[in-house]
């Protein structure tokens, strides 16, 4: 790769909201990433996924051309293409027949230009994201509750708590430098209460006091259970009540339902735990409640958001330092895409369709063509492409046929449609596959833009790594297509500079403190001040406006009467899904999934279950999830944390990395009535053992070869190597022969019978070309790395060989086992010989092993492993 830049280059980190500031240096044919110690969000930390960009930017099944269905095109050939697409079902069918659909991880100066095209100049509405998968019921639990979509926290809260709820939300692993922030705070003041209410005992309760595991879909019962016992114990602030709210009195009214009874019924949590629980809030003079998909991904998402702001206004916990309902945000620009107007109910700037605010939005954008109404949220979209209404659909930075609900009937639904346009950096996607235009995006360390952490802080995503093949900003293509549409003069842009300029004047146009999203003070940088800009928070006016607590028009705050969701009951489908992240993964795996070093983790699907939910299953077999939707495999795994009746799986893997592991084929679309936001947490579902004839793992020399047409496969990242776990239901009749037809015949063949198990080594010119470990019922324990190894370099001895042939690395080098600290490549097994030795703690593993000592991320799992070790002595 060629540097623009072999200077250090300050920029953000394109994972999660946390959005930490990350130093890139272009070194020799590296990148090198460390965490940049000015930052205000992460003050030089990174997580292990932040630590591990440099392993992601390699050109490895990137879309390098645009694309019209297989054939290679010119920008010229592509863009007319979907600019006469576009064109000709406007007219034919009208303006409502097209959609875009974005993504939270786009930057600003992306939406802005998307958002405005669809909604200023093309004339509807329809223009969403995947943040109404994540965020959409925290913006309308917000704008209920606050009269705007303003996140009242900041991280520098966390140092001055007392009390940390984490509410629907496993920040070890999904916000894992907010975490480790949090952990830092408790160790300095180590009187901060941490609770932890989730239905599993995640990463996360590593740090907390008390963990909540409740029933899923509990948390209304809970939270009107407390705001009642707290109204009940004289413990509500009346004067704040009086001053800064109102609505106080139906919602106290319908709390007074939950008593203590009812709420043990619901939430499944004994009195004593909710009592304690109660006087253990009614106690802290500062609370924070940090929540997340637990939270938002229900189809009562909005409510149990505003019983989370309810029961801080009710306290008067909210506005002053340490106090506040922290929405903490998904994506690193979900916040950004809220700011332009990126959801199809939002116009732009923070101004929705009234009258008023349509003609001023047209004004300033110089279009009478303005949507006069919102348009199809995501599922209403895939509605709307099912039944036809919707002729051409606009795909940029998702990936909806593994992330949306039912997902089987939205692959259907986008096969059906006439114009498919995707805008992706990589080739292969579940959804690029069905594009008719594909059109090659720049990606992180290439773009140049800015982005909003979950704090409110603005800060610039900046290029060091040259524009590969034909690739281009997403603003740039964007502002084509309009340009070629006939609105050049709207869409002159030539820098993102100049967008972000609009974006931000528009945000001060006419708003005289009205809106809460204000950043018109940089509407006049200059090219070279937007090169050099530092993170910033907002608002930042250009002109000084009063201060404000809250943005209803009576300057006062709302509590709501919140209902909890009603959970679909399946006779036959008796266990809950729920679904969310693993450590080391980033949702549909497109960049996550190129590091070897990120899948050790955990390498292929799993599904998790309490061990009393086994019934016929045993840890490690495969198993067949099942609702009413669809079906996918996953290899069962026990964890005492799980609650009995319900199952996680990971939300990851897809039709590239597995054959049948879409959890989404399974959730169905049921969605929030305020805010369309899906379920995605709560599914019915029965797990049964699919019952494999054989087991094994497939080694083959290259990567990305194409899996074998077994029922069960799951691809694991290696450098050099296509590595499979694989199961069928079918015996493998002949191996021999099986092998040697997938690597086109000729191998020299050397096997070995290891009791149950065979193993099969294909050599061709003395090179390693195929090693494949069979079981009859399981996974054969192997040494991966040590085989992968092999390929590279072919063992030199005939012990080495033998070790080879097993499976194992050469001499005496003891397994590892599955890597459990990342960043050093230390594995389980290492870490409980070090256990057995004589080390007792994180901090003595740390010193003898390394683990844990970089991003912390693992140390959730040491300290189970420590406990584990103190209670089972080998
Ligand atoms: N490693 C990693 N980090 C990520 C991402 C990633 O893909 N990988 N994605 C980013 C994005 S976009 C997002 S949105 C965030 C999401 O961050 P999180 O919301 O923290 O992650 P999830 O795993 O989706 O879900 C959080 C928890 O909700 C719990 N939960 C399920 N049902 C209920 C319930 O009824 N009540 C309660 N109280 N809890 C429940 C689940 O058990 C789970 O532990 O992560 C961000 N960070
Ligand atoms: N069951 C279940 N479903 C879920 C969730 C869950 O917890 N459970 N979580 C939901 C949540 S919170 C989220 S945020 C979604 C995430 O779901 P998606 O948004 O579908 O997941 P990603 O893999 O992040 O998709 C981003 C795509 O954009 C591409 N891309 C990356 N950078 C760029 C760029 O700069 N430009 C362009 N044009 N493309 C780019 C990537 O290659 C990738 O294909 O999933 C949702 N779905
Ligand atoms: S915490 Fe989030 S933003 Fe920070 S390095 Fe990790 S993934 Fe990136
Ligand atoms: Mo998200």
């Amino acid at each position: 790769m060629t540097a623009v830049n072999t200077a250090a280059v300050n920029t953000t980190c394109p994972y999660c909201g946390v959005g930490c500031g990350v130093r890139a240096q272009v070194q020799g044919e590296g990148v090198t990433v460390s965490g940049d110690p000015q930052h205000p969000a992460n003050l030089g930390r990174l997580c292990i996924k932040g630590s591990r960009l440099g392993d992601t930017l390699d050109l490895s099944g990137r879309l390098l051309h645009p694309m019209l269905g297989d054939r290679c095109v010119s920008w010229d050939q592509a863009l007319d293409a979907a600019a006469g697409g576009l064109q000709q079902v406007i007219r034919t069918h009208g303006p409502q027949a097209v959609a875009f659909y974005g993504s939270g991880q786009l930057l600003t100066e992306d939406y802005y230009v998307a958002n405005k095209l669809m909604k200023g100049f093309i004339g509807a509405g329809n223009m969403d994201t995947n943040s109404r998968l994540c965020m959409a019921s925290a913006v309308a639990g917000y704008k209920r509750a606050l009269g705007a979509d303003w996140v009242p926290c900041r991280y520098r809260d966390l140092e001055q708590t007392d009390l940390v709820l984490l509410v629907g939300s496993n920040a070890a692993w999904a916000h894992p430098v907010l975490y480790q922030r949090l952990a830092e705070a408790k160790r300095q003041r180590p009187q901060m209460q941490v609770v932890l209410i989730d239905p599993r005992a995640t990463a996360s309760a590593d740090l907390a006091d008390r963990h909540l595991a409740l029933q899923p879909g509990s948390d209304i019962a809970l939270f009107n259970g407390l705001l009642h016992w707290l109204h009940q114990h004289d413990a509500l602030d009346q004067a704040f009540l009086q001053q800064h709210t109102t609505g106080a009195d139906a919602a106290l009214a319908a709390a007074a339902g939950w008593d203590l009874a009812r709420v043990s019924r619901e939430t499944g949590l004994s009195p004593d735990a909710l009592t304690a629980f109660f006087h253990q809030v009614a106690q802290a003079p500062r609370m924070m409640t940090l929540f997340s998909m637990g939270i938002n991904q229900s189809s009562a998402g909005t409510d149990q958001v505003n019983a989370i702001t309810n029961l801080h206004l009710a306290t008067g916990r909210i506005n002053t330092p340490g106090n506040g309902p922290f929405s903490l945000t998904g994506q690193p620009n979900a916040m950004g895409g809220r700011e332009v107007g990126g959801l199809a109910n939002q116009l732009a700037a923070h101004m929705g369709f009234s009258a008023e605010e349509v003609d001023r939005v047209g004004r300033f954008w110089g279009s009478d063509n303005v949507t006069p109404g919102p348009g199809l949220n995501a599922t209403a979209l895939f509605d709307a492409l099912a039944d036809g209404r919707i002729k051409a659909v606009w795909i940029m930075g998702t990936n909806p046929l593994v992330s949306l609900p039912d997902a089987d009937r939205a692959r259907q639904a986008l096969a059906g449609c006439p114009l498919v346009i995707v805008s992706e950096v990589m080739q292969e996607t579940d959804t690029a596959a069905l594009a008719h235009i594909r059109l090659p995006a720049l990606a992180w360390g290439e773009k140049e833009g800015t982005v909003t952490n979950s704090e409110r802080t603005i800060s610039r995503q900046r290029a060091f790594l040259p524009p590969p093949g034909e690739a281009r900003g997403d603003w740039w293509i964007v502002s084509q297509v309009a340009q070629r549409l006939g609105f050049g003069a709207a869409f002159a842009y030539t820098h993102p500079h100049q967008i972000f300029c609009e974006h931000a004047a528009l945000s001060g146009f006419e708003n005289q403190g009205q809106r809460a999203f204000d950043i018109s003070a940089l509407a006049t940088l200059t090219q070279e001040q937007y090169q050099q800009l530092t993170p910033q928070r907002w608002p930042l006016p250009a002109l000084p406006r009063q201060a404000r607590a809250f943005w209803h028009a009576d300057d006062k705050a709302r509590l709501l009467v919140v209902q909890p969701p009603v959970l679909p009951e399946l006779t036959g489908y008796p266990l809950t899904l729920n679904s969310g992240r693993i450590r080391d993964q980033w949702h549909t795996m497109t960049r996550t999934g190129k590091a070897a070093a990120l899948m050790r983790h955990t390498p292929e699907p799993v599904c998790v279950l309490h061990p009393a939910d086994m019934a016929d299953m045993a840890e490690g077999d495969i198993v067949c999830v099942t609702s009413p939707r669809g079906w996918l495999l996953a290899r069962a795994t026990t964890d005492n944390g799980q609650l009995r009746g319900s199952v996680f799986v990971p939300m990851h893997w897809n039709r590239q990395f597995s054959a049948q592991a879409r959890v989404n084929a399974l959730v169905e679309a049921r969605v929030d009535p305020v805010s369309g936001q899906p379920q995605s947490k709560q599914t019915p579902v029965r797990v049964a053992r699919w019952p494999a004839a054989w087991q094994g793992e497939l080694f083959l020399r290259g990567e990305g070869a194409p899996p074998p047409d077994v029922g069960y496969w799951s691809r694991v990242t290696q450098p050099g190597v296509s590595d499979f776990i694989l199961a069928d239901r079918t015996p493998l009749a002949e191996p021999e022969a099986w092998l040697q037809a997938l690597c086109g015949g000729g191998l020299l063949l050397q096997q070995a019978f290891m009791g149950a198990a065979r193993h099969l080594l294909g050599w061709r010119d003395g090179e390693l070309q195929a090693a494949l470990y069979l079981h009859p019922q399981r996974l054969p324990g192997l040494d991966r790395e040590a085989v992968v190894a092999a390929f590279r370099t072919p063992p030199v001895d005939a012990a080495a060989r033998r070790a080879l042939l097993a499976g194992r690395a050469a001499g005496e080098q003891a397994p590892r086992g599955a890597i459990v600290c990342s960043c050093f490549g230390i594995g389980e097994l290492e870490i409980r010989r070090a256990l057995a030795g004589g080390c007792a703690s994180v901090e003595a593993l740390g010193a003898v092993l390394k683990c844990g000592t970089h991003c912390g991320s693992c140390r959730p799992e040491l300290k189970k492993l420590i406990q584990q070790a103190a209670t089972q002595p080998a």
